[in-house]
């Protein structure tokens, strides 16, 4: 063997060694620092909630990974969406861990994503898509009825979980209001033990956390103060940009 085919077949080894297995990173925050979103959302509840427990959920999905993979699973997903997608196809343990660790990744890459500062224009209702804007129109008349409708539906969840605003294909509403309990994701279809998921398989466009670790450093129990402030820092661009995505099938690019 010639050391050019040598190399090349060593080249090929690594590469696939490298694909084998995915590696999801935290996404960036698109302000600056754990500041930017003051007095709304505090620099100690992002400081928890970025640095600690949206870290802890990616550190602990991708050990679950390599530990699968180290032990033979020839894992087909290329990113952390398809992986959350096929969370009902994967064996045990895996699959419990990209439920609520792979959830939890993809979730909070969506929730510091559609986040802005207080003073920034993107969180006025005049930044909203025409194509959001009409989808909404479609589908709740207002945005202030889709907002109310979301607001209710968060502040109802009882204990931890997500509402959620949804992208659902259907051309004569396409959006919907719907939460899930935990980490869950309306990506992951029905799931055999949770509630009935009313818009499963939809694609979230706009994610309200109601952890407590979400909010209760600056709120206490008052979790419709929260919701207050959590409407004050949201990008309607952002959401806009994350509907475009949606409506035209790049999902992962909501969470990459
Ligand atoms: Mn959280």
């Amino acid at each position: 063997m010639s050391f050019i085919r040598k190399f090349s077949v060593l080249i090929c080894v690594l590469s696939a060694a490298a694909d084998a297995q995915l590696q999801v990173q935290q996404a960036k925050l698109p302000y600056a620092g754990y500041n930017a979103l003051t007095p709304r959302i505090d620099a100690k509840t992002m400081e928890l909630h970025y640095g600690t427990h949206y870290a802890g959920y990616v550190k602990n999905l991708n050990a679950g990974v390599a530990n699968a993979t180290a032990g033979g699973l020839n894992l087909t997903a290329t990113d952390l969406t398809s992986l959350i997608k096929s969370v009902s196809s994967l064996p045990a343990p895996l699959n419990t861990t990209v439920r609520n660790q792979g959830g939890g990744a993809w979730n909070h890459a969506l929730y510091f994503k559609q986040l802005a500062p207080p003073n920034n224009p993107a969180i006025q209702t005049s930044a909203i898509s025409q194509p959001l804007r009409k989808a909404i129109t479609l589908s709740f008349r207002t945005v202030d009825n889709m907002t109310a409708e979301l607001t209710s539906a968060a502040g109802k969840i009882f204990g931890s979980g997500w509402a959620w605003l949804c992208y659902t294909g259907d051309d004569n509403a396409p959006l919907a209001i719907t939460t899930t309990p935990n980490q869950d994701n309306p990506l992951m279809g029905q799931l055999p033990d949770a509630p009935p998921v009313t818009a499963a398989s939809c694609t979230p466009i706009l994610g309200i956390d109601v952890w407590e670790h979400a909010y209760y450093l600056k709120h206490g129990p008052k979790r419709p103060a929260y919701l207050n402030d959590f409407w004050d820092v949201l990008s309607w661009q952002a959401v806009s940009s994350n509907y475009a995505n949606a409506a035209s099938g790049k999902v992962n690019a909501l969470v990459a």
